[in-house]
Parts: structure tokens; C-alpha cells; sequence
């Protein structure tokens, strides 16, 4: 099914065919832009973007590419191809047909997942709203905005999905998406995470690594849901979500390459040597690894959650990649877990449905390692020794069974006091956050230039040059 630009809102749901539907939704989309140009990026809203547009769910050439003023992007609400064989793939009703409509029964259920994801998307956007004043590239800032447009495009993926699927309920819960603000101390975002500030690009990076990494696996495990429009709304974000993760990959990746670089001409180690040669030294970047991995592992709830086992039995939010399981109703098996006790770790077998929170973050986990391991072929590319790597899951956390404890980044159980008293060995101080701050005052907008702190990527976005004009600055 193709996309239909002619409509305003364009689509692949057939929109036009319920008018009811396609009347709220454009009662919802002056707010959408109103809360774009509020809270959305600050200016740059009448510079030329080169952005990358969804016109078609075909896995094969899905999107243009195109150089486009930012309000003027083309939001849609876009879902993958049904599939009429598709099943009940896990959970007590496996290998039964897929629910079309939502069931009364998980009405409060569904609605509360699909405006949890909704809420973050939003959130990234005014998390990052500053960053284009301090860009180190116009490639970099082209990123961002790309990010920003299709997280933007998401929220229009959940908010279909309240309008069309939850009544009266679901157009409330779409209005609140854009009344609560990341950070407000009267309405904050959901999860806690989406309320931390992004205020410099090293944070951006990791953000893009980690954290829109537990949005590729919340979204693989909704991709598997029962609820059918569910599954293929969050199948297709999944597309647009990989460039995402790319820009963290390559950002942090950039970054450390040029450290390295770095200490490898200039023959020092010392932070305080490289800081005054202009890049970030590996200890600072360890420690907002340390801080966003650590707020992203959050992210998944509980290690021991009734809430996860209720919407594993019920069908309504698998595993990732659900087919690679044997067992689909995992009734039966267990899962080991470290818990502390007496201030103890000890591994406890619990039932499997209820560690689902566990089973989708150890194959997080896993998938973070991979780009660490990158980021240290990087450094001992330049003959380097130094290595980054991600700190104990016990470390640094405010959600499930570590919220209470206090622990270093190997995992070595310590009294609040003492960890009071260190976590600035592990975590970003002030100073460091200054220091961070200090290399990125001001935007790059010559595209032969990069800023010193990062090196140039190998490549540019869709076979263009990386000095290519990505944003057009003459309009200001
Ligand atoms: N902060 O049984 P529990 C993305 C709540 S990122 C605050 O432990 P459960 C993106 C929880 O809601 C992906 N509250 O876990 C990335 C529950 O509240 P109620 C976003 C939290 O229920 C970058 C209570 O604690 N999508 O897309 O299994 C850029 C007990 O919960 C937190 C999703 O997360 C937290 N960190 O919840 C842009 C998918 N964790 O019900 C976008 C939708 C838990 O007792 N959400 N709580 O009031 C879910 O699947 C689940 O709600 C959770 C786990 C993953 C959050």
C-alpha cells in the first residue's frame, strides 16, 4: 500500500475513508505544530534541512531525500504491510488470531504502553531542542534534526493509534502527550530517563547509543504484540530507529578516534593534558557512558515485574524476535537473576514470565557491548591502551532491584556514604560537565570544517560528500 501525500495528514491507513478519524486527527495536528515550534528545536526552523522522508513501507527504497524547512516535514502515520496468516505469537492465547481491535479486557493495559512509548518521543525532542547552537558539524546538525523530525513522526504513530483504536480516552491521552515536558517539575515526562538534560553533544551521543537503543528493543517487543495495528505501527518506526542508533555509534565513536588521535601525536595521557590539547579525555567520556547506560538500563522496569508476566500471558508485549524462542508460552521455566539480600548478590531463579523485563535487557546489554567493543578497536587503532567499557548493571540505578543499593562500576556493593562521597569518579561532575561544555560554544557552519574535538565522519548521509551543504544557514 502506498503512502497518500495528497491528504494533509499523509498516510497508508486509508484516512480518508473515516472521515470521523481524520477529523480529530487534524484537530490534533495545529497542536502538534504548535508544540513543534515551542518546544521543538530552537530556530533554525526556516533553514533548509537535507532530511530523509518516509513515502512508502517497502523495505526497499522506503524514503526521499531531500533538502526541507523543518515545518514543513511530512509527519505521517505510516504502518508496515498486515500480514492475514499473522498469529497470536506468544503468551496463554498462542496461535490464535490477532485482535484487529482492542480487547476490553487490555484496554487500560495497552493504552498505558502505547502512551508510555508515545511520551518519550516527544521528550527526546525537547531534550535536544538546544544542541543545534553548538553543533560541531553542519553534517552533525543535519543528524539531529533528522532524529528530531522522526521522533517527531513517531509520536504520530502512537497518537493514530489513541485516536483510532481508545475513543474519547486515547484523543484525552493524545492531548496530554503534548502537555506534559520533559523536565517540568509540574508535569514531567513518564519514565525517568526522558526527564534528564541532554545539554552537549557527547550526551547526545550516548543518548542516541544507549537510550534510543531500549527504544529498538521496547519496539521490537511491541513489533510481537497481539494487538495488530500495535505490531506494525512499531515495526515500522523500527526502520527510521536504526539511523538513530548510527548517529550514536558513530558519534561516540568519532569522538573517541579523535582522543585517541590525539594522545597518540602528542604523546600524552593525562587528562588534564589532553583536556588543554581541546578533546575529552577517555576517564570523562567513561563516565557519561557510566551515567547514560546506567539511566538507560532503567528503562526496561523491574527485573521482577507482575506487570511483565501479565502482558506476557496476555499477549500483548513479547520478546524480541519472539520466533527465536522455543517455548512461546514460557509457563514453565525459570530465570536466574542477582538479587541482593544482607547486602549480599545472590542469583535467584525466578518464574521466566516475570523476568521478561530481565530477558529483554540481557539482550540489550549484549548489543551495547558490541559498539564498546568498536570504541576500543578505535582507540588501540592509534596504539593506544586504554579501554572503555559498561559498568555493572547494579550501578547507578533508580528502578527495580538495584534502586536501593549502592554500588561501584564493577558491581562492589558500598554503604550511600561511601558512594556519596566517590560517584564523581564514576559519573560526570560539575566540572566535567563544564569542561564538555566548554568545547562546544558554537555552532560549525562552514562544511569544510568540523570541530576539533570530534573527527569527520567517513562518510556523508545518502552518497553525498561529508562537506555537503546538510543545512542551509543563509536563512536565519
Ligand atoms: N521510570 O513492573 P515494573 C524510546 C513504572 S525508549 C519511571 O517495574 P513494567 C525512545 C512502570 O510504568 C522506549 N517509571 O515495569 C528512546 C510501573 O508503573 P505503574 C520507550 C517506571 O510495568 C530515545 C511501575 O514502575 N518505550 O522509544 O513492566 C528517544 C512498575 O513497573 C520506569 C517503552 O518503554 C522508569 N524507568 O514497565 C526516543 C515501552 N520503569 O503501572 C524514544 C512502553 C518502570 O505501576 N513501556 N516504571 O503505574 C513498557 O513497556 C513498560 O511500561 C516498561 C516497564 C518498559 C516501562
Amino acid at each position: 500500500m502506498g503512502i497518500n501525500y495528497q491528504d494533509r495528514i499523509p498516510n497508508n491507513v486509508d484516512l480518508g475513508s473515516n472521515r470521523t478519524l481524520q477529523r480529530a486527527l487534524e484537530h490534533w495536528q495545529p497542536e502538534f505544530l504548535k508544540w513543534w515550534q515551542d518546544l521543538g528545536p530552537t530556530d533554525y526552523q526556516a533553514n533548509d534541512v537535507y532530511l530523509r522522508t518516509a513515502t512508502s513501507v517497502d523495505a526497499k527504497g522506503w524514503a526521499t531525500y531531500g533538502h526541507v524547512r523543518m515545518p514543513d516535514y511530512r509527519w505521517g502515520i505510516f504502518l508496515a504491510e498486515p500480514d492475514a496468516n499473522r498469529r497470536v505469537g506468544f503468551g496463554d492465547d498462542y496461535g490464535k488470531e490477532v485482535w484487529q481491535q482492542v480487547p476490553g479486557e487490555h484496554r487500560s493495559t495497552l493504552r498505558r504502553l502505547i502512551v508510555t512509548q508515545g511520551d518519550t518521543e516527544p521528550a527526546s525532542v525537547e531534550q535536544q531542542r538546544l544542541l543545534g547552537h553548538t553543533a560541531p558539524s553542519l553534517y552533525d546538525l543535519r543528524n539531529l534534526f533528522q532524529v528530531n523530525v522522526e521522533e517527531g513522526r513517531h509520536l504520530w504513530a502512537m497518537v493514530y493509534l489513541l485516536h483510532a483504536y481508545f475513543g474519547r480516552d486515547g484523543r484525552e491521552e493524545a492531548e496530554e502527550l503534548l502537555t506534559r515536558h520533559s523536565g517540568d517539575g509540574d508535569k514531567p515526562r513518564i519514565l525517568s530517563t526522558f526527564n534528564e538534560p541532554i545539554s552537549d553533544w557527547l550526551s547526545f551521543f550516548m543518548f542516541t547509543y544507549f537510550t534510543d537503543r531500549d527504544g529498538k528493543y521496547q519496539l521490537k517487543s511491541l513489533a510481537e504484540s497481539s494487538f495488530d495495528p500495535l505490531a506494525r505501527t512499531c515495526q515500522f518506526m523500527l526502520t527510521e530507529e536504526a539511523h538513530h542508533m548510527f548517529v550514536g555509534e558513530t558519534g561516540v565513536g568519532r569522538v573517541v578516534d579523535r582522543t585517541a588521535q590525539i594522545m597518540k601525536e602528542s604523546g600524552k595521557d593525562h587528562p588534564d593534558d589532553l583536556r588543554k590539547l581541546g578533546v575529552i579525555d577517555l576517564p570523562t567520556m567513561q563516565k557519561y557512558l557510566n551515567l547514560w547506560y546506567s539511566l538507560s538500563l532503567d528503562l526496561f522496569g523491574g527485573e521482577i515485574s507482575s506487570n511483565a508476566a501479565a502482558s506476557f500471558a496476555s499477549g500483548i508485549k513479547g520478546r524480541a524476535k519472539e520466533e527465536q524462542f522455543e517455548d512461546h508460552r514460557a509457563m514453565d521455566g525459570t530465570y536466574g537473576i542477582d538479587v541482593v539480600k544482607d547486602g549480599v548478590v545472590t542469583r535467584e531463579d525466578v518464574p521466566l514470565r516475570n523476568a521478561m523485563n530481565e530477558v529483554l535487557r540481557d539482550a540489550y546489554v549484549e548489543d551495547c557491548q558490541r559498539g564498546v567493543d568498536k570504541w576500543n578497536r578505535f582507540i588501540a587503532a592509534h596504539g593506544v591502551t586504554h579501554q572503555l567499557k559498561l559498568p555493572s548493571r547494579r550501578f547507578h540505578r533508580h528502578i527495580g532491584l538495584y534502586a536501593d543499593v549502592f554500588a561501584d562500576p564493577d558491581g562492589r556493593l558500598m554503604s550511600k556514604d561511601e558512594f556519596e562521597k566517590r560517584k564523581y569518579e564514576w559519573l560526570p561532575s560539575d566540572a566535567d560537565k563544564a569542561f564538555v561544555q566548554s568545547l562546544m560554544t558554537k555552532p560549525i557552519y562552514d562544511p569544510k570544517q568540523m570541530a576539533g574535538w570530534i573527527s569527520a565522519p567517513k562518510q556523508g548521509i545518502k552518497g553525498r560528500p561529508v562537506d555537503f551543504e546538510y543545512v542551509r544557514h543563509s536563512v536565519d
